[in-house]
C-alpha cells in the first residue's frame, strides 16, 4: 500500500495485524515499546525489523509525536537486537523508508536491520 509517511494510521496494516497477534512473525526480541521480527523477504543474510508497539506510520510521525519514553524503549530494542545477533563487531546497517517515494510499503513506522555480510553502499 502506498503511503505518505504522514496519513492517518491504518490500524489493518500487516504490522498492527503482527502485533495483534493476527498473523504470525519470527520473533527476536520484545520490550514494552518495540518488537523486532525477521523481515519476510531478507535482502542479506541478517534482515530484521524493528517496530514500535505504537500506531506510528513513518518516522516522521514516530520522532515528532511518540512518548520520551516510546522512544527511549524503541531505540534500546534495536541495539538489543543487533546485540542479540552477534552483529556489534562485524557492524550492521539501519535504514528506515519514510514515504512512498523512498520505498515505505507497510504504514507502520519501522526500522530495517541488514548485517551478515559485506554490505554494499546502499541496500534498500
Ligand atoms: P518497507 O518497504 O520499508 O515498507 O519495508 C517493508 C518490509 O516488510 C519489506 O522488507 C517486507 C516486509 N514484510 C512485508 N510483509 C511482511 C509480513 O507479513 N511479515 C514479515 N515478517 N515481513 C513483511
Amino acid at each position: 500500500m502506498a503511503v505518505s509517511g504522514r496519513g492517518p494510521y491504518d490500524p489493518q496494516n500487516i504490522f498492527a495485524k503482527i502485533l495483534r497477534g493476527e498473523i504470525p512473525c519470527r520473533k527476536i526480541y520484545e520490550n514494552d515499546h518495540a518488537l523486532a521480527f525477521h523481515d519476510i523477504a531478507p535482502k542479506a543474510p541478517v534482515h530484521v525489523l524493528i517496530i514500535p508497539k505504537g500506531a506510528y506510520v513513518s518516522f516522521a510521525d514516530f520522532s515528532s509525536t511518540a512518548s520520551d519514553a516510546e522512544i527511549a524503549g524503541f531505540t534500546r530494542a534495536v541495539g538489543q537486537v543487533a546485540s542479540l545477533l552477534g552483529l556489534e563487531d562485524a557492524g550492521y546497517r539501519l535504514l528506515s523508508n519514510m514515504g512512498v517515494a523512498a520505498g515505505q510499503e507497510v504504514p507502520h513506522f519501522h526500522i530495517h536491520l541488514f548485517g551478515g555480510a559485506a554490505l554494499g553502499p546502499m541496500l534498500h
